[in-house]
């Protein structure tokens, strides 16, 4: 299994952002991995400017004293919108949609029933596929000399990824175009991206999610995405 970090990320052209004073008012910090792609990719749903910093996790860029100021997690991604510090990958999405999504490109649905369904789905995907298989898979494999060699762990994570995907190979069956339906959501841009991921680690993926997930991605936020996150 091979790292997510993706090549080089320098040479990509950069959305700039709006200045007030000469300071950018939205600033993306983080690249190059499957949690920094999902701002990157909700910022270019919603056809907004912003700054990059394209800092990447365990280079030492997630620990100088000016991110350490911003947040003591030290971990990317990192956005700020004005006077708005914000972290987890998720919430940000959730905070540009309701901030700044049309009706056109909303990426949370307006109605009470519609929103609880999308954070159920997000909830689902960031704390069964993300931390509880995948991230698991990257501690214990990639990053063992951080967090040790646990191969029994690794190869119980990916049976329990794949258990849980059945979940979104069901509702795939009900609604192919998107996961909560006719309309993209947060809940595709966590979800796409945690497939991406299995799919790097080898993990088995039904074929119904596999077309699914080349739907999504051939958006061309997507692309745009992989331009200034860099590729999975
Ligand atoms: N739940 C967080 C996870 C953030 C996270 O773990 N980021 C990793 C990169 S994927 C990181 O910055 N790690 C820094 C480090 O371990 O040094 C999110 O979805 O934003």
């Amino acid at each position: 299994m091979s790292s997510m970090i993706p090549a080089d990320t320098t040479s990509v052209a950069r959305p700039t952002a709006e200045t007030v004073g000469g300071m950018p008012t939205r600033i993306l910090w983080g690249v190059g991995t499957s949690r920094t792609i999902r701002p990157h990719w909700a910022l270019h749903e919603l056809d907004l400017d912003f700054e990059c910093r394209a800092i990447s996790p365990r280079s030492g860029e997630t620990r100088t004293p000016e991110f350490t100021a911003l947040t003591a997690r030290q971990k990317v991604p990192l956005l700020q919108d004005n006077q708005l510090v914000l972290t987890e990958s998720a919430a940000i999405i959730w905070y540009l949609s309701e901030t700044y999504g049309q009706d056109h490109n909303r990426l949370v649905p307006g109605e009470p029933r519609g929103r609880a369904r999308c954070l159920e789905w997000c909830f689902f995907v960031l704390g069964e596929l993300d931390e509880t298989s995948l991230y698991v898979m990257r501690r214990h494999n990639d990053m063992r000399q951080t967090y040790g060699e646990a191969p029994v762990a690794v190869e119980a994570a990916a049976i329990y990824f794949q258990k849980q995907m059945r979940t979104v190979e069901r509702a795939l069956e009900a609604n192919p175009s998107y996961i909560l339906g006719e309309r993209f959501t947060a809940a595709d841009i966590l979800l796409s991206t945690c497939i991406t991921w299995a799919v790097h680690y080898g993990i088995p993926v039904a074929n119904s999610v596999l077309a699914y997930n080349a739907r999504v991605t051939e958006r061309p936020s997507y692309a745009r995405a992989e331009q200034t996150n860099g590729r999975l």
